[in-house]
């Protein structure tokens, strides 16, 4: 299946909601008038985009029907496209794997899809060729050790794991020495994601970057934010706060094949700034795309 029916698939839900509702603006509207603008922003917000991201989307919208003396809402559609496509188009949106080994921290609060989003990125890159090692860096459940090494034995990566209760750091410094050994090409270390006291989540990920910059000072890094796109508005809460404390430079939207409210997508790239890389679209290995804009934006638009 490819990107496109895949993630038609994955945001059916998603799809039907916006659809069914821009697609009432745009045939419902004979003419691009004021009633148009507040209906088209009302839809907007209703599909998550969240009221400053559609507020601008709208505002953006007027200057173009404006400035192209477009009178058709079928016009205005495509330069709505357009709009959405270049909100989403913040970045880079391929993992900077330039070194071996490069190295993928993955952080997020917990039940997002951390380990499960790592699975998928591990299966992928094994798939490609890559030599994978997983660090079980979440040591406060033995629990999530487990769903680690399993989605490692699934995968075929490599995982490095210590007991309940052992510092993270000590784990990570660990990994990279068994990853260096084993000449690995990227290393992913999960986290434990306890935003309740942020003190201590702030210190846990700066004692990790501190061991990953000192043992692999030249590496590619990235931060991953995983966000649970069913969360919607509050998931955009999360991160800001998440941008704040560990410096992220990707982000991943899980569960979006569960939600109605895949416009989040869109919030989270034009209020953060931060690419989102990934999608997840379910609890399969299979169940993660590469984000792509255009094609994100013409799946959700696709029946109006
Ligand atoms: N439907 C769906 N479920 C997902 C997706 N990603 C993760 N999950 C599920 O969400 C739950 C929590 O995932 P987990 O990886 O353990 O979250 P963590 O606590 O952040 O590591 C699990 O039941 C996963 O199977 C997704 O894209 N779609
Ligand atoms: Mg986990």
């Amino acid at each position: 299946m490819g990107f496109f029916d895949k993630i038609k698939e994955g945001l059916a839900k998603t799809t039907k909601a916006i659809s069914s509702t821009l697609g009432s603006v745009f045939s419902g509207f004979s003419e691009i008038d004021d009633d148009f603008y507040d209906e088209l922003e009302e839809c907007l917000i209703l599909a998550d985009l969240g009221v400053n991201t559609a507020t601008k989307a709208v505002e953006q919208l007027r200057k173009e029907v404006r400035a192209n003396h477009y009178t058709a809402t079928e016009e205005a559609k495509e330069a709505l496209k357009g709009i959405l496509t270049e909100m989403l188009s913040v970045g880079d949106i391929a993992l900077n794997l330039a070194t071996t080994p490069s190295v993928i921290l993955v952080i997020g609060v917990n039940g997002v899809g951390k380990t499960t989003t790592i699975g998928k990125i591990a299966t992928r890159l094994v798939n490609e060729g890559k030599k994978v090692t997983l660090v079980a860096g979440d040591t406060f459940r033995a629990a999530a050790a487990d769903q680690l090494e399993i989605w490692a034995g699934r995968s075929g990566a490599a995982i490095v794991r210590q007991h309940e209760g052992a510092d993270p750091a000590s784990v990570v410094y660990d990994g990279i020495q068994s990853a260096k050994a084993k000449g690995s090409d990227v290393i992913i270390i999960d986290t434990a994601g306890r935003l309740h006291n942020k003190t201590n989540l702030m210190n846990e990920l700066n004692k990790i970057s501190r061991i990953v910059t000192r043992e692999l000072p030249d590496a590619a890094k990235e931060v991953l934010l995983v966000l649970d796109g069913t969360t919607g508005q509050n998931g955009l809460i999360q991160a800001k706060q998440f941008k704040e404390i560990a410096g992220v430079t990707a982000i991943a939207l899980t569960k979006l094949d569960g939600t109605a409210k895949g416009g989040i997508v869109i919030a989270v790239s034009d209020e953060l700034q931060i690419p989102v890389k990934f999608i997840g679209v379910g609890e399969k290995a299979d169940d993660l795309m590469p984000f792509e804009a255009r094609p994100f934006v013409d799946a959700l638009m696709e029946a109006v």
